[in-house]
């Protein structure tokens, strides 16, 4: 497939997915947004994708909604059918995705691109990277699922003053405040990130999958709920090749080898 405003590859387990319009900083555009959904629906698809990359082109991961496209629409454009219509596809297929997804935050991650960093399993940030809930600079609230992700992530009381201070947070805040698993030296970024990418490939996929999703359901469960649901899914993964190889490894005193099935 053929993308114009994303770069897709595949190396070793690893799906890379670079939004590409460095110009804007990687402003989502309607082209963009349906391509970055296709490309994960890709991801979904594809039995050698076990893990998915997602990052920018140039010095930023993505500055949000291109504000000059939204401009020149026409009169009676929606903006809640947009948001339906285009980036909801696009968060809800990142989320049901069962395979992991580090966004590797390069640089800014503002308005909506902060939102699609969010949507994220893992962030690995460059010490250039920052975070900017820039929506209400324009008016706006924010979108996305940011209002969903962020108050899970770092508390309702920091995310409602990022949403309404408009700040740009540092690298390292967002690590101190929980919203980046880890902080990587510029010069070491893409290492950091290949490291972490290559470890979640070869990893037993199907439980980093099954763990995904038992997570995301946990947050609107009882916790009797939970363990049942738990126990429900603990029977696949105990039932998969690499539970199996797994604690033969252990018993053999040697690494595992997961075939991710
Ligand atoms: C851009 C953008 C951009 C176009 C930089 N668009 N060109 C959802 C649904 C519908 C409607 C509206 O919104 C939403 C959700 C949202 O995402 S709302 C929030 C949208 N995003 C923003 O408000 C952020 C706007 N950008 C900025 O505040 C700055 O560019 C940041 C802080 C991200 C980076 O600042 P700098 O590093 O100083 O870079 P810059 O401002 O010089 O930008 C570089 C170029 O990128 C520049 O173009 P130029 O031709 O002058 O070099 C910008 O115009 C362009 N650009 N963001 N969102």
């Amino acid at each position: 497939m053929t993308y114009q405003t994303i770069l897709f590859e595949k190396n070793d387990g690893v799906a890379t997915i670079t939004l590409n319009r460095p110009d804007t900083l990687n402003a989502f555009n309607d082209v963009m947004i349906r391509e970055t959904t296709e490309a994960f629906k890709q991801c979904a698809r594809a039995a050698d994708v076990r893990c998915v990359v997602l990052t920018g082109a140039g010095r930023g991961f993505s500055s949000g909604q291109d504000l000059a496209d939204v401009q020149n629409r026409a009169e009676g454009f929606s903006v809640g059918d947009h948001l339906r219509h285009g980036y909801h596809r696009l968060i809800k297929r990142m989320v049901s995705l069962e395979k992991p997804i580090i966004a590797a935050v390069n640089g800014v991650a503002a308005g909506a691109g902060c939102g699609v960093a969010l949507a994220a399993d893992i962030r690995i940030a460059s010490e250039k990277a920052s975070f900017i809930l820039a929506f209400s600079r324009v008016g706006l609230i924010p979108d996305n699922g940011v209002n969903w992700f962020l108050p899970r992530l770092i508390g309702q009381a920091r995310a409602y003053q990022m949403a309404i201070t408009a700040q740009r947070v540092s690298a390292a805040q967002a690590l101190e405040w929980g919203m980046v698993n880890e902080v990587a030296e510029a010069e070491r970024f893409h290492e950091t990130v290949n490291e972490w990418a290559q470890r979640l490939a070869s990893g037993p996929s199907l439980a980093f999958g099954l763990t995904k999703r038992a997570m995301n359901r946990a947050w609107d469960q009882t916790l009797a709920e939970a363990l049942n649901y738990e126990a429900y899914l603990q029977e696949t993964a105990a039932q998969s090749q690499d539970y199996r190889e797994g604690v033969q490894a252990f018993l053999e005193k040697r690494a595992p080898r997961f075939a991710g099935k």
